[in-house]
């Protein structure tokens, strides 16, 4: 296919309603580049997400999509990848919903290492609902809520890659929207992962946090140098504690992890694509009946 194929992407029904300048947009771009590049059909794409602003891309290309409750993209996505592996499952959402509302399917998606990319548009703030804290907001931000006379955010911002790391997630990397080109790389390459990879993306919310520019992240933000050793999981996770200044690139990578869909034994047997199967009644029955003996 060629790259201009993937113009019917944009071919959407909605108008988007980011903002002028929001982040949301060269992500949106770069990861249509990123499916033109790897040859993907857009046809066998799908997006799953949550609710919040970055949530909305899959109303904003024209891909397989599934919107579903805030917090809540990580089950679906499993589900769809486990009915039809042939799909590429991509859950996409924001900060507040993968690493709040969202945290505890984050924690046990790392651990059950579905063949799945989650992409986290990382603004470290609330911006669907006007400007909240969210849990990567850094400490002192001042909002709304997290007022001046009470020192703004009180708490530690939450580590998404320190955590992904210590789990043994099988792909950790960090990319900053302002650089398009690295982000693509990385992208490509956790979409080509065999295994959950997870990539945050640090993506500036323009109307709601002037904390976290494209100035602060351009100034906050290397590179991991190219002796990084991405298969040492304590090399890995030293580099995601910095806070000085944050690494980005590619932290972690497990290769030859088993997959939560090879693990569920649905394929040992059996190629054919759950969704395609017959519902065998009687087995099901036999099977409900034995769930119900053990209550
Ligand atoms: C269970 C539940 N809690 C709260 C909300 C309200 N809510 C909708 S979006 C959102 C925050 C979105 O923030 P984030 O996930 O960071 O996405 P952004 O808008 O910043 O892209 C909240 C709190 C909700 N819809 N459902
Ligand atoms: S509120 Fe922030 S995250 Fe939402 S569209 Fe505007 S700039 Fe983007
Ligand atoms: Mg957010």
């Amino acid at each position: 296919m060629k790259s201009e194929d993937y113009e019917i992407m944009n071919e959407v029904e909605y108008d988007i309603a980011w903002c002028p300048g929001c982040g949301n947009y060269p992500i949106r771009k770069v990861m249509q580049q990123v499916l033109a590049e790897l040859k993907i059909k857009f046809q066998n794409v799908v997006f799953v997400s949550g609710i919040g602003q970055a949530a909305k891309m899959p109303h904003y290309l024209k891909v397989n999509g599934f919107n579903g409750l805030h917090g809540r993209a990580l089950p679906p996505a499993i589900a769809i990848k486990s009915a039809n592996p042939d799909l590429t499952v991509i859950a996409e959402s924001g900060d507040g919903c993968m690493y709040g509302e969202g945290g505890n399917h984050f924690l046990h998606t790392i651990l059950r290492n579905p063949d799945i990319t989650m992409l986290v548009h990382n603004n470290m703030v609330y911006g669907l609902t006007k400007g909240q804290a969210s849990p990567t907001s850094r400490k002192g931000f001042v909002t709304s809520v997290q007022t001046t006379g009470r020192g703004g955010v009180t708490n530690q911002p939450f580590n998404p890659l320190a955590l992904a790391i210590s789990l043994g997630a099988s792909f950790v990397a960090r990319a900053f929207i302002g650089d398009n080109e690295e982000s693509k790389e990385i992208m490509k390459q956790a979409i080509q992962h065999k295994g959950f990879s997870f990539v945050d993306v640090f993506q500036p919310c323009v109307t709601y946090n002037h904390l976290n520019t494209y100035q602060w992240y351009k100034e906050n933000t290397y590179y991991l140098p190219e002796d990084h050793d991405i298969s040492s999981q304590t090399d890995a996770l030293t580099k995601a504690l910095e806070d000085d200044k944050y690494p980005l690139g590619i932290f972690y990578v497990r290769d030859n992890v088993s997959t939560f869909e090879e693990d569920s034994g649905i394929y040992e047997e059996d190629a054919k694509p759950l969704f395609q199967r017959e519902v065998d009644k009687k087995k099901l029955k036999k099977l409900i009946d034995s769930l119900a003996d053990g209550l």
